[in-house]
Protein backbone atom coordinates (compact mmCIF):
# COMPACT_ATOMS: atom_id res chain seq x y z
CA UNK A 1 0.00 0.00 0.00
CA UNK A 2 1.49 3.23 -0.96
CA UNK A 3 1.76 5.31 2.29
CA UNK A 4 0.40 8.72 0.81
CA UNK A 5 -3.01 7.23 0.69
CA UNK A 6 -3.07 6.41 4.43
CA UNK A 7 -6.01 8.32 5.60
CA UNK A 8 -7.68 7.35 9.15
CA UNK A 9 -10.69 5.65 8.01
CA UNK A 10 -13.28 5.65 11.09
CA UNK A 11 -15.36 3.00 10.45
CA UNK A 12 -19.22 3.87 11.07
CA UNK A 13 -22.06 1.63 12.52
CA UNK A 14 -21.83 -2.28 12.18
CA UNK A 15 -25.58 -1.81 10.67
CA UNK A 16 -27.23 -4.26 13.12
CA UNK A 17 -25.26 -7.65 13.05
CA UNK A 18 -24.44 -7.54 16.72
CA UNK A 19 -23.60 -11.30 16.63
CA UNK A 20 -21.12 -10.57 13.47
CA UNK A 21 -19.49 -7.94 15.17
CA UNK A 22 -18.77 -10.06 18.92
CA UNK A 23 -17.75 -12.56 15.91
CA UNK A 24 -15.40 -10.23 14.38
CA UNK A 25 -13.79 -8.87 17.99
CA UNK A 26 -13.28 -12.93 19.33
CA UNK A 27 -11.81 -13.83 15.44
CA UNK A 28 -9.44 -10.56 15.71
CA UNK A 29 -8.47 -11.67 19.17
CA UNK A 30 -7.62 -15.18 18.51
CA UNK A 31 -5.77 -13.84 14.86
CA UNK A 32 -3.21 -11.96 17.32
CA UNK A 33 -3.34 -14.11 19.93
CA UNK A 34 -1.40 -16.20 17.91
CA UNK A 35 0.41 -14.12 15.74
CA UNK A 36 1.50 -11.68 19.05
CA UNK A 37 5.78 -12.47 19.76
CA UNK A 38 6.08 -13.89 16.10
CA UNK A 39 8.71 -11.48 13.65
CA UNK A 40 8.41 -13.14 10.17
CA UNK A 41 5.03 -13.66 8.98
CA UNK A 42 4.23 -15.15 5.46
CA UNK A 43 0.64 -15.41 3.39
CA UNK A 44 0.52 -17.93 0.67
CA UNK A 45 -2.01 -16.83 -1.50
CA UNK A 46 -4.52 -19.31 -3.20
CA UNK A 47 -3.27 -20.84 -7.05
CA UNK A 48 -3.55 -18.68 -9.56
CA UNK A 49 -4.91 -15.52 -7.54
CA UNK A 50 -7.45 -13.88 -8.21
CA UNK A 51 -8.99 -10.46 -6.68
CA UNK A 52 -10.16 -11.75 -3.99
CA UNK A 53 -6.79 -13.91 -2.71
CA UNK A 54 -4.73 -10.43 -3.55
CA UNK A 55 -7.46 -8.22 -2.05
CA UNK A 56 -7.58 -10.38 1.22
CA UNK A 57 -3.64 -10.72 1.15
CA UNK A 58 -3.04 -7.30 0.83
CA UNK A 59 -5.05 -6.47 3.84
CA UNK A 60 -3.94 -8.96 6.04
CA UNK A 61 -0.84 -8.26 5.50
CA UNK A 62 -1.91 -4.27 6.27
CA UNK A 63 -3.56 -5.50 9.31
CA UNK A 64 -0.20 -7.28 11.12
CA UNK A 65 1.49 -4.16 10.45
CA UNK A 66 -0.79 -2.10 11.81
CA UNK A 67 -1.87 -4.03 14.97
CA UNK A 68 1.62 -6.24 15.64
CA UNK A 69 3.78 -3.70 13.25
CA UNK A 70 5.26 -6.88 11.18
CA UNK A 71 5.84 -7.45 8.07
CA UNK A 72 4.42 -10.42 6.43
CA UNK A 73 5.62 -11.73 2.99
CA UNK A 74 3.13 -12.69 0.32
CA UNK A 75 4.09 -16.03 -1.74
CA UNK A 76 1.63 -17.00 -4.43
CA UNK A 77 1.99 -20.11 -7.16
CA UNK A 78 0.45 -20.47 -10.72
CA UNK A 79 0.16 -17.05 -12.14
CA UNK A 80 -1.17 -13.82 -12.40
CA UNK A 81 -3.04 -13.63 -15.94
CA UNK A 82 -5.81 -11.30 -16.23
CA UNK A 83 -4.53 -7.86 -16.93
CA UNK A 84 -7.27 -6.33 -14.59
CA UNK A 85 -5.40 -8.05 -11.79
CA UNK A 86 -1.76 -7.57 -12.74
CA UNK A 87 -3.32 -3.98 -13.16
CA UNK A 88 -4.54 -4.43 -9.38
CA UNK A 89 -1.05 -5.31 -7.92
CA UNK A 90 0.59 -2.50 -10.21
CA UNK A 91 -1.85 0.42 -8.92
CA UNK A 92 -2.36 -0.48 -5.63
CA UNK A 93 1.58 -1.36 -4.92
CA UNK A 94 0.63 -5.32 -3.58
CA UNK A 95 4.35 -7.15 -3.74
CA UNK A 96 3.81 -10.58 -4.22
CA UNK A 97 6.61 -13.43 -4.58
CA UNK A 98 6.67 -16.55 -6.16
CA UNK A 99 6.42 -19.77 -3.68
CA UNK A 100 9.26 -21.39 -5.47
CA UNK A 101 12.18 -18.66 -4.47
CA UNK A 102 11.24 -18.63 -0.60
CA UNK A 103 12.55 -20.71 2.21
CA UNK A 104 9.40 -21.48 4.07
CA UNK A 105 11.61 -22.16 7.41
CA UNK A 106 12.84 -19.17 7.26
CA UNK A 107 9.60 -17.87 8.63
CA UNK A 108 7.56 -18.39 12.00
CA UNK A 109 4.14 -17.61 11.27
CA UNK A 110 2.59 -18.83 7.61
CA UNK A 111 -1.35 -17.72 6.99
CA UNK A 112 -2.97 -19.06 4.19
CA UNK A 113 -5.63 -17.19 1.95
CA UNK A 114 -8.77 -17.75 -0.31
CA UNK A 115 -8.09 -21.68 -0.30
CA UNK A 116 -7.38 -23.98 2.62
CA UNK A 117 -5.20 -27.64 3.07
CA UNK A 118 -6.35 -30.11 0.61
CA UNK A 119 -8.09 -27.66 -1.40
CA UNK A 120 -7.46 -28.09 -5.34
CA UNK A 121 -5.93 -24.58 -4.97
CA UNK A 122 -4.11 -24.66 -2.58
CA UNK A 123 -0.39 -25.36 -2.99
CA UNK A 124 1.62 -24.71 -0.32
CA UNK A 125 4.70 -27.10 -0.48
CA UNK A 126 4.37 -30.61 1.24
CA UNK A 127 4.72 -30.88 4.74
CA UNK A 128 3.86 -26.96 5.22
CA UNK A 129 1.14 -26.54 8.18
CA UNK A 130 -0.56 -22.96 7.99
CA UNK A 131 -1.21 -21.42 11.35
CA UNK A 132 -3.91 -19.75 10.44
CA UNK A 133 -6.43 -20.30 7.66
CA UNK A 134 -8.71 -17.62 6.30
CA UNK A 135 -11.45 -19.07 3.61
CA UNK A 136 -14.91 -18.59 2.24
CA UNK A 137 -14.85 -21.91 0.07
CA UNK A 138 -17.22 -24.47 1.01
CA UNK A 139 -15.00 -27.59 2.57
CA UNK A 140 -15.12 -31.42 3.00
CA UNK A 141 -11.11 -31.02 5.02
CA UNK A 142 -10.10 -31.18 8.36
CA UNK A 143 -8.03 -28.10 9.52
CA UNK A 144 -5.70 -30.36 11.45
CA UNK A 145 -3.05 -29.11 12.96
CA UNK A 146 -4.17 -25.26 11.68
CA UNK A 147 -3.53 -22.80 15.26
CA UNK A 148 -6.34 -20.73 14.05
CA UNK A 149 -8.85 -21.68 11.21
CA UNK A 150 -11.04 -18.65 10.11
CA UNK A 151 -13.39 -20.16 7.98
CA UNK A 152 -17.12 -19.77 7.08
CA UNK A 153 -18.60 -20.14 3.42
CA UNK A 154 -21.21 -17.80 4.22
CA UNK A 155 -19.32 -15.07 2.90
CA UNK A 156 -19.22 -14.47 -0.17
CA UNK A 157 -15.60 -13.86 -0.72
CA UNK A 158 -11.85 -13.70 2.15
CA UNK A 159 -12.10 -9.91 1.47
CA UNK A 160 -15.40 -9.77 3.58
CA UNK A 161 -13.99 -11.44 5.82
CA UNK A 162 -10.85 -9.99 6.48
CA UNK A 163 -12.50 -6.31 5.89
CA UNK A 164 -14.93 -7.25 8.89
CA UNK A 165 -11.85 -7.87 11.31
CA UNK A 166 -10.89 -3.75 10.41
CA UNK A 167 -14.53 -2.45 10.39
CA UNK A 168 -16.32 -4.27 13.13
CA UNK A 169 -13.02 -3.65 15.84
CA UNK A 170 -13.02 0.22 14.53
CA UNK A 171 -9.71 -0.35 12.68
CA UNK A 172 -8.65 2.51 10.51
CA UNK A 173 -7.20 1.44 6.98
CA UNK A 174 -5.67 2.54 4.19
CA UNK A 175 -7.73 4.28 1.17
CA UNK A 176 -5.42 1.39 -0.85
CA UNK A 177 -6.52 -1.66 1.82
CA UNK A 178 -10.19 -0.24 0.83
CA UNK A 179 -9.72 -0.06 -2.69
CA UNK A 180 -8.06 -3.84 -2.66
CA UNK A 181 -10.73 -5.15 -1.01
CA UNK A 182 -13.35 -3.69 -2.74
CA UNK A 183 -12.19 -5.22 -5.99
CA UNK A 184 -12.02 -8.09 -4.26
CA UNK A 185 -15.32 -8.48 -3.09
CA UNK A 186 -16.90 -7.20 -6.14
CA UNK A 187 -15.28 -9.76 -8.44
CA UNK A 188 -15.61 -12.66 -6.20
CA UNK A 189 -19.16 -11.60 -5.79
CA UNK A 190 -19.82 -10.67 -9.06
CA UNK A 191 -21.05 -7.18 -7.91
CA UNK A 192 -23.02 -8.61 -5.10
CA UNK A 193 -25.19 -10.57 -7.15
CA UNK A 194 -23.63 -14.07 -6.44
CA UNK A 195 -23.65 -16.24 -3.30
CA UNK A 196 -23.34 -12.88 -1.32
CA UNK A 197 -24.71 -12.77 2.71
CA UNK A 198 -25.79 -9.55 4.51
CA UNK A 199 -22.19 -9.11 5.83
CA UNK A 200 -21.29 -8.64 2.33
CA UNK A 201 -23.02 -5.70 1.48
CA UNK A 202 -22.34 -4.07 4.97
CA UNK A 203 -18.53 -4.82 4.65
CA UNK A 204 -18.73 -3.79 0.65
CA UNK A 205 -20.31 -0.76 1.79
CA UNK A 206 -17.94 0.62 4.35
CA UNK A 207 -14.85 -0.13 2.27
CA UNK A 208 -16.48 0.65 -1.15
CA UNK A 209 -16.82 4.05 1.43
CA UNK A 210 -13.65 4.91 1.12
CA UNK A 211 -11.87 2.94 -1.75
CA UNK A 212 -10.02 5.33 -4.29
CA UNK A 213 -12.35 4.82 -7.64
CA UNK A 214 -9.89 6.68 -9.65
CA UNK A 215 -7.26 3.29 -9.44
CA UNK A 216 -10.45 1.41 -9.25
CA UNK A 217 -11.75 2.34 -12.80
CA UNK A 218 -8.16 1.99 -13.71
CA UNK A 219 -8.07 -1.63 -12.77
CA UNK A 220 -11.63 -1.81 -14.26
CA UNK A 221 -10.82 -0.81 -17.80
CA UNK A 222 -6.80 -2.21 -17.81
CA UNK A 223 -5.54 -2.17 -21.41
CA UNK A 224 -5.12 -5.34 -22.95
CA UNK A 225 -2.34 -7.22 -25.07
CA UNK A 226 -3.12 -7.62 -28.87
CA UNK A 227 -3.34 -11.10 -28.09
CA UNK A 228 -5.98 -10.99 -26.71
CA UNK A 229 -8.56 -10.34 -29.35
CA UNK A 230 -6.76 -12.86 -31.36
CA UNK A 231 -7.96 -15.07 -28.68
CA UNK A 232 -11.05 -13.53 -28.84
CA UNK A 233 -11.15 -13.71 -32.30
CA UNK A 234 -10.66 -18.00 -32.82
CA UNK A 235 -13.71 -18.13 -29.93
CA UNK A 236 -16.26 -16.02 -31.70
CA UNK A 237 -15.47 -18.49 -35.15
CA UNK A 238 -15.09 -21.81 -33.48
CA UNK A 239 -18.45 -20.87 -31.52
CA UNK A 240 -21.18 -23.52 -32.11
CA UNK A 241 -24.98 -22.92 -30.39
CA UNK A 242 -26.16 -26.15 -29.77
CA UNK A 243 -30.05 -26.04 -28.61
CA UNK A 244 -29.80 -23.97 -25.77
CA UNK A 245 -25.45 -24.46 -24.67
CA UNK A 246 -22.86 -22.53 -26.92
CA UNK A 247 -19.47 -24.17 -26.82
CA UNK A 248 -16.48 -22.96 -28.32
CA UNK A 249 -12.48 -23.77 -28.45
CA UNK A 250 -9.81 -20.92 -28.18
CA UNK A 251 -6.73 -23.04 -29.15
CA UNK A 252 -3.54 -22.45 -27.72
CA UNK A 253 -3.57 -20.13 -24.43
CA UNK A 254 -1.00 -17.94 -22.71
CA UNK A 255 -3.20 -17.95 -19.49
CA UNK A 256 -6.02 -19.96 -18.29
CA UNK A 257 -7.81 -17.22 -16.89
CA UNK A 258 -8.72 -17.01 -20.65
CA UNK A 259 -11.60 -19.45 -20.83
CA UNK A 260 -13.43 -17.77 -18.17
CA UNK A 261 -12.98 -13.90 -20.03
CA UNK A 262 -14.86 -15.58 -22.74
CA UNK A 263 -17.21 -17.63 -21.41
CA UNK A 264 -18.78 -14.34 -19.10
CA UNK A 265 -18.26 -12.65 -22.54
CA UNK A 266 -20.24 -15.30 -24.78
CA UNK A 267 -23.27 -16.36 -21.94
CA UNK A 268 -24.33 -12.40 -22.70
CA UNK A 269 -25.59 -14.40 -25.92
CA UNK A 270 -29.72 -14.07 -25.53
CA UNK A 271 -31.43 -17.64 -25.15
CA UNK A 272 -28.26 -19.46 -23.54
CA UNK A 273 -28.67 -21.67 -20.63
CA UNK A 274 -25.32 -23.26 -20.70
CA UNK A 275 -21.69 -22.19 -21.77
CA UNK A 276 -18.82 -24.09 -22.38
CA UNK A 277 -15.21 -22.21 -23.79
CA UNK A 278 -12.28 -24.74 -23.60
CA UNK A 279 -8.21 -23.92 -24.45
CA UNK A 280 -5.18 -25.55 -23.26
CA UNK A 281 -1.74 -24.86 -22.57
CA UNK A 282 1.00 -27.28 -22.48
CA UNK A 283 -0.76 -30.80 -22.36
CA UNK A 284 -3.64 -29.54 -19.93
CA UNK A 285 -7.21 -28.40 -21.18
CA UNK A 286 -8.79 -25.32 -19.43
CA UNK A 287 -12.72 -24.94 -19.64
CA UNK A 288 -15.19 -22.57 -17.62
CA UNK A 289 -18.88 -23.42 -17.61
CA UNK A 290 -21.23 -20.64 -16.89
CA UNK A 291 -24.91 -21.50 -16.13
CA UNK A 292 -28.05 -20.33 -15.37
CA UNK A 293 -29.40 -21.32 -12.08
CA UNK A 294 -31.32 -24.63 -12.18
CA UNK A 295 -32.27 -27.32 -9.83
CA UNK A 296 -31.82 -30.08 -11.88
CA UNK A 297 -27.99 -29.31 -13.36
CA UNK A 298 -25.20 -27.46 -11.78
CA UNK A 299 -22.53 -25.99 -13.21
CA UNK A 300 -20.00 -27.57 -10.59
CA UNK A 301 -21.38 -31.34 -11.18
CA UNK A 302 -21.17 -31.14 -14.64
CA UNK A 303 -17.46 -29.82 -14.71
CA UNK A 304 -16.37 -32.66 -11.93
CA UNK A 305 -18.48 -34.96 -14.32
CA UNK A 306 -16.99 -34.36 -17.73
CA UNK A 307 -13.69 -33.85 -16.41
CA UNK A 308 -13.76 -37.12 -14.62
CA UNK A 309 -12.70 -35.32 -11.55
CA UNK A 310 -10.47 -32.63 -12.38
CA UNK A 311 -12.88 -29.90 -12.15
CA UNK A 312 -15.74 -28.57 -10.26
CA UNK A 313 -16.93 -25.37 -8.64
CA UNK A 314 -20.45 -23.61 -7.95
CA UNK A 315 -24.49 -24.14 -9.02
CA UNK A 316 -23.78 -21.33 -12.14
CA UNK A 317 -19.74 -21.43 -12.62
CA UNK A 318 -17.53 -23.62 -12.44
CA UNK A 319 -14.55 -24.93 -14.17
CA UNK A 320 -11.72 -27.76 -15.09
CA UNK A 321 -8.26 -28.42 -15.83
CA UNK A 322 -7.79 -31.92 -17.67
CA UNK A 323 -4.65 -33.59 -18.72
CA UNK A 324 -5.17 -33.71 -22.23
CA UNK A 325 -4.29 -37.35 -22.42
CA UNK A 326 -7.47 -38.40 -20.68
CA UNK A 327 -9.42 -36.67 -23.21
CA UNK A 328 -7.58 -38.70 -26.00
CA UNK A 329 -7.84 -41.58 -24.24
CA UNK A 330 -11.47 -42.06 -25.23
CA UNK A 331 -10.85 -40.42 -28.77
CA UNK A 332 -11.13 -43.24 -31.62
CA UNK A 333 -7.02 -43.43 -32.36
CA UNK A 334 -6.18 -41.32 -35.85
CA UNK A 335 -3.30 -43.36 -36.49
CA UNK A 336 -1.92 -40.58 -38.89
CA UNK A 337 1.50 -39.08 -38.93
CA UNK A 338 -0.32 -35.48 -38.95
CA UNK A 339 -2.38 -36.96 -35.49
CA UNK A 340 -0.37 -34.68 -33.07
CA UNK A 341 -1.32 -30.83 -34.56
CA UNK A 342 -5.14 -32.72 -34.44
CA UNK A 343 -4.58 -33.93 -30.80
CA UNK A 344 -5.89 -30.81 -28.87
CA UNK A 345 -8.78 -30.57 -31.66
CA UNK A 346 -9.99 -34.24 -30.69
CA UNK A 347 -9.86 -33.65 -27.46
CA UNK A 348 -11.89 -30.34 -27.49
CA UNK A 349 -13.92 -32.15 -29.11
CA UNK A 350 -14.53 -35.14 -26.65
CA UNK A 351 -15.21 -33.00 -24.05
CA UNK A 352 -17.39 -31.30 -26.13
CA UNK A 353 -19.56 -34.22 -26.89
CA UNK A 354 -19.36 -35.16 -22.54
CA UNK A 355 -20.91 -31.51 -21.94
CA UNK A 356 -23.73 -31.33 -24.52
CA UNK A 357 -24.79 -35.29 -23.56
CA UNK A 358 -24.19 -34.25 -19.50
CA UNK A 359 -26.84 -30.60 -19.79
CA UNK A 360 -29.03 -33.08 -22.54
CA UNK A 361 -28.75 -30.38 -25.47
CA UNK A 362 -30.11 -31.97 -28.87
CA UNK A 363 -26.79 -32.23 -30.97
CA UNK A 364 -29.22 -32.18 -34.24
CA UNK A 365 -30.11 -28.32 -33.00
CA UNK A 366 -26.31 -26.52 -33.92
CA UNK A 367 -25.65 -23.79 -35.87
CA UNK A 368 -22.11 -21.63 -35.66
CA UNK A 369 -22.30 -18.24 -33.82
CA UNK A 370 -21.58 -16.28 -36.48
CA UNK A 371 -19.63 -17.78 -39.87
CA UNK A 372 -19.04 -21.38 -40.12
CA UNK A 373 -15.19 -22.05 -39.28
CA UNK A 374 -14.85 -23.14 -42.75
CA UNK A 375 -16.18 -20.01 -44.58
CA UNK A 376 -13.44 -17.64 -43.87
CA UNK A 377 -10.99 -18.45 -46.92
CA UNK A 378 -10.78 -15.95 -49.32
CA UNK A 379 -9.97 -16.44 -52.89
CA UNK A 380 -7.53 -19.37 -53.74
MN1 LIG B 1 -12.51 -16.01 -2.94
Amino acid sequence: MSSESRTAVEPTSTNGHPRARREAVLNLRRLIGVARGKERPLIHLQHNPDPDALGSAAALRALLQRLLGIDAALAYTGRVGRVENRAMLRHLNIKIMPSYKLDYDEFDLILLVDTHPGAGTCRLPPGVVPDVVVDHHPSVHEMEGVAFPYYDPEFGSTSTMVGALFVENGIPMDRGVATALTYGIRTDTMDLSRGTSPMDEHIFREVYGHSDKQILSRIERARVPQEYFVVLERGLRHAQVTDFALTTFLGEINHSDSVAEIADLLFRLEGLKWVMVAGYTGDTMFCSLRALAAKTIRAGEVARDISRGHGGGHDTFAAAQVPMADLLADVEAPGESDAAAAEPAAAYGQLRERFLKAVRAKKSLTRPLTVPPDARTTGG
